[in-house]
């Protein structure tokens, strides 16, 4: 009946306008019946069953206007809408019309749970006599079931643990704040000494090429006596001629003065003779000291100082390496470079250098293995977006299987420990780490949230109307 053909009011009889009034409580009602509530669904599910809001793969047309028929969720068959929840599956494929039952072994299970969380269990959970739900709300219809709604209790005991998880998390910011600020100073410190290790360097390096020359000369000096020394098998060699530079000589002369060899190579040399006896190895080693001695110190200052310089060289390595990797946002985990921690199983003592290594150490002298070594390049979004996990890779190649591998969850806390090392496939590690460096203000605003019951999920869904209508409808 469209309005034009409404009788006009002023000439409606007492008996039109009473099924006037009935038409109208009719389509009111049939508008009301769109908002029941089916039992087993989310509120998400309740909306895309009931009023056409959008859910992924679901086709919105499954619920007629009239609200008299029922299509499943994939669309493969139409029921009337009395068959929702008859403990009968009709929507084989996807399970969709029996939310409430365990009637589609494909089927879920929405378990409200006001005042706690609420979640989805697989329909076959439904009447098996086990407590799925803390509102009891699966085992409802099992007359033999014993399911207390215990969802404030869970709650309660649920605050709790956000209570201590938000403790934890705001100790951790405290200390992930002296983090950043650490990271701040000492990578501004590094880039700032680059330049002046190089400036160092090249000092070294400089004094190192005269250093170098004077051995090469010394070096040159020693080897001349020596062979000038070749014919005193057979003569009495000239004595050494003391070098300018030759910091031992005098010494050295000194010393052959008080042995009376020096005495005797002068009267050598102002008159030859053949020696009665051929001068002893002893004692031709004794004259070439002074140039070995000389030498010999020489060689040592040059090789101190390519230890300086090999040492500054690996400190701007170190250093630039330092400056070049990524710490997370804010470099909040840059104060862990340069630490590692332990955690323990019987048999292995697991040890996590973090940006550099994580280490298998056999507590039974079986000495330490490789899982992996940090690359920057080697990590996810895991890392990169949110520094919950890290990778280290190429590590020990495992007996018959792959290079051994160590994954490490980042996880908030309020000291740095390392814990619950495991193996769950052949050489692929996997360890937790929790850090101050990984707690975040956005974790503490949603327990803050949680705490004051601010966001569930599973609250009465505003647009429906409970209407208890026999089996599975509330
Ligand atoms: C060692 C350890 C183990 C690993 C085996 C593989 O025993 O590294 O973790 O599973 O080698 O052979």
């Amino acid at each position: 009946m469209t309005a034009a053909q409404l009788p006009q009011e002023s000439n409606m009889s007492f008996t039109q306008k009473v099924c006037l009034a009935l038409l109208c409580c009719l389509f009111i009602s049939l508008v009301e019946s769109n908002k029941v509530k089916i039992r087993g669904l989310s509120p998400a599910g309740q909306r895309s069953y009931h009023n056409g809001s959008v859910l992924i793969g679901v086709d919105l047309s499954t619920l007629n206007t009239d609200g008299t028929t029922f299509r499943c969720r994939d669309g493969s068959k139409t029921i009337p809408f009395s068959q929702v929840n008859d403990d009968f599956c009709d929507c084989e494929s996807d399970g969709s019309d029996e939310p409430g039952t365990n009637a589609c072994p494909n089927g879920k299970f929405y378990c409200r749970n006001i005042g706690s969380v609420g979640k989805t269990v697989f329909s076959s959970r439904v009447g098996d006599g086990i407590c799925d739900c803390c509102d009891g709300s699966d085992e409802k219809l099992n007359p033999n079931s014993k399911c207390k709604n215990t969802c404030q209790a869970d709650a309660r005991e649920a605050n709790k643990g956000r209570q201590q998880e938000l403790d934890i998390t705001l100790k951790g910011l405290s200390i992930k704040k002296e983090y950043i600020a650490k990271a701040e100073r000492e990578l501004r410190e590094k880039r700032a000494s680059i330049s002046q290790i190089e400036e160092e360097v090249s000092k070294l390096r400089h004094k190192r090429e005269e250093e170098t020359a004077t051995r090469d000369r010394l070096q040159k000096e020693e080897e001349e006596a020596r062979a000038a020394l070749q014919p005193a098998e057979t003569v009495t060699p000239p004595p050494p001629t003391p070098v300018e530079e030759q910091p031992a000589s005098d010494e050295q002369l000194e010393e052959f003065a008080e042995e009376g060899e020096y005495e005797e190579e002068e009267s050598a040399e102002a008159e030859y003779k053949p020696s009665p006896s051929p001068p002893t190895h002893h004692a031709e080693d004794e004259r070439l000291q002074p140039y070995v001695e000389a030498t010999r110190k020489q060689r040592e200052v040059v090789g101190d100082l390519d230890r300086q310089i090999s040492e500054k060289e690996r400190s701007l390595e170190d250093i630039k390496k330092a400056i070049s990797q990524t710490y997370g946002h804010q470099n909040a985990f840059y104060g862990l470079l340069g630490n590692c921690y332990h955690a323990d199983t019987p048999e292995y003592t697991y040890e996590l250098c973090p940006f550099d290594k994580v280490n298998q150490n056999s507590k039974r002298g079986g000495g330490s293995t490789n899982l992996g070594t940090w690359s920057d390049s080697d990590q996810t979004d895991e890392w990169k977006s949110h520094q919950r996990q890290m990778r280290y890779t190429n590590g020990l190649r495992c007996w018959g299987g792959p290079d051994r591998s160590a994954i490490v969850n980042v996880l908030c806390g309020s000291d740095n420990v390392l814990s619950n090392p495991q193996e769950p496939n052949k050489c692929e590690y996997h360890l937790n780490f929790h850090t101050p460096a990984a707690c975040s203000e956005e974790h503490a605003q949603f327990l803050r949230m949680e705490l004051s019951g601010g966001s569930h999920e599973e609250e009465e869904d505003p647009e429906a109307v409970p209407v208890a209508k026999g089996w599975g409808l509330f």
